[in-house]
């Protein structure tokens, strides 16, 4: 899973992505610090299956710490956008192609107001937070737009012409380098009751589809950054009035990179995600940092956590909806071929069926799949049988294939 973080400039993408990865990235107080996106790791947690089975496993793709289960997704910080980079605008165009394999995006927004469209500085509460959710998607929309509205003579053609498949297929392969199904192009058709005929699309028609496809494909949740500023609150509260339907979560981005990096360094005891923290030895610590702590631990009372690792938690479960499971070789032991106990869990949509599963973890098993045991229940399922979130499956395939 590939989660793009993306916004204008400043907003704190960069803060954002290091603190979610602890991977070294440029951060600063101008505009257009990151031009070449930065790459790295993240996790999401989730409750581990370990304790139901009463065991202590051995995790290799992921990692287990007191029951929670921290299973990794990649994310890619990008350069800022700002208004008209659909045109080449900043870095625009590159930005966009970035973004191309991303399967949903987390939207930095400086929530406190403090920076303008362009990322430079303002004073604080001077700028709009909800322009600046507006003017993404439109970015996004007009990306989408064109990428039809240039090949719109050329589509029609083809339909008409039949021999490379309907006007799904077609708007299928234009859209395929972007990480975008057939399956979104047949919804997104189907929400807006658009003809199978592109000749009867007005260009109305063509700005909305990209829009409706746009929100099926990417979906974006907000990451209303910069909390701990003054102004913050009151643009947070006026969001999730104004925005009822979409995913926002309160972050302070510079708080959670303070925590990880302390807690890296041995100074504070800190799992992200947590509400608290401890410090380890408090005669370790310079009076700034003392501050500093003091500060973070009143955001955390007042706001529960840092806002980084819910966000990463609400895109993969919430916004893209995947569920969890856990692959064995052996049914009883939970191990896989090495003896390893629980070794792996994978994030899958939901939906997936036992044989797309068996690819997802080889493609020699998909192709080799003969069925599937329900570890808990030891009922055996078939290919087409959709998983649960939390299943614990073996699968049984023609050959012997090395979990
Ligand atoms: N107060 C406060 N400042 C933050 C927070 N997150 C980031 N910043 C600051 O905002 C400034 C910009 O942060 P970056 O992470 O470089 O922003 P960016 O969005 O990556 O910027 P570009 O790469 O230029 O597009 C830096 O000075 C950060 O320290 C936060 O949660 N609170
Ligand atoms: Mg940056």
């Amino acid at each position: 899973m590939l989660i793009g973080i993306v916004g204008k400039p400043n907003a704190g993408k960069s803060t954002f992505f290091a603190a979610a990865t602890l991977a070294p990235a440029k951060t600063a107080p101008y505009p257009f610090t990151t031009i070449k996106p930065n790459r790295g790791v993240a996790y999401v947690r989730i409750k581990c299956v370990c304790r139901e089975f009463g065991v202590i496993d051995n995790p290799k793709n992921s990692k287990c710490i007191d029951g929670i289960r921290y299973v990794p997704v990649e994310l890619l910080d990008v350069a800022g956008l700002v208004p008209g980079a659909w045109q080449g605008r900043g870095l625009g165009n590159k930005f966009l192609d970035d973004l191309r394999q991303a399967d949903a995006l987390i939207h930095v927004v400086d929530i406190s107001g403090s920076t303008d469209f362009e990322g430079k500085s303002v004073e604080p509460g001077s700028h709009d937070p909800l322009e600046d959710v507006k003017f993404l998607e439109n970015e996004i929309d007009m990306w989408f737009s064109q990428i039809l509205k240039r090949n719109w003579d050329r589509i029609i053609r083809t339909v008409d012409v039949g021999k490379s498949g309907d006007i799904a297929d077609i708007l299928t392969q234009k859209f395929s380098g972007l990480s975008i199904e057939r399956k979104h192009i047949v919804a997104s058709m189907r929400i807006l009751e658009l003809s199978s005929k592109p000749s009867s699309w007005n260009e109305d028609d063509i700005l909305k589809f990209a829009s409706t496809l746009r929100k099926v494909s990417k979906p974006i949740i907000i990451a209303a950054n910069k909390m701990d500023l003054p102004k913050a609150e009151n643009n947070y509260n006026r969001l999730i009035k104004e925005l009822k339907n979409y995913i926002i979560v309160p972050c302070f981005s510079e708080g959670e990179l303070a925590l990880r990096r302390a807690a890296e360094k041995e100074l504070i005891r800190y799992l992200p995600g947590e509400s608290e923290f401890e410090i380890i030895n408090d005669k370790l610590l310079t009076e700034k940092q003392k501050a500093a702590l003091k500060f973070i631990k009143e955001y955390l009372n007042k706001w529960g956590s840092t806002g980084i690792q819910e966000t990463l938690n609400r895109t993969v479960f919430d916004a893209l909806k995947a569920i969890s499971v856990f692959p064995v070789e052996d049914p009883n032991r939970l191990t896989d071929h090495y003896g390893r106990i629980l070794p792996d869990v994978f994030l899958v949509r939901e939906g997936t069926t036992t044989r797309e599963f068996a690819y997802k973890i080889h493609s020699e098993l998909g192709d080799t799949f003969i069925h599937a045991v329900d570890v808990r229940t030891k009922q055996k399922l078939g290919e087409d049988h959709i998983l649960k979130d939390r299943d614990v499956v073996k699968i049984i395939a023609a050959k012997g294939i090395k979990l």
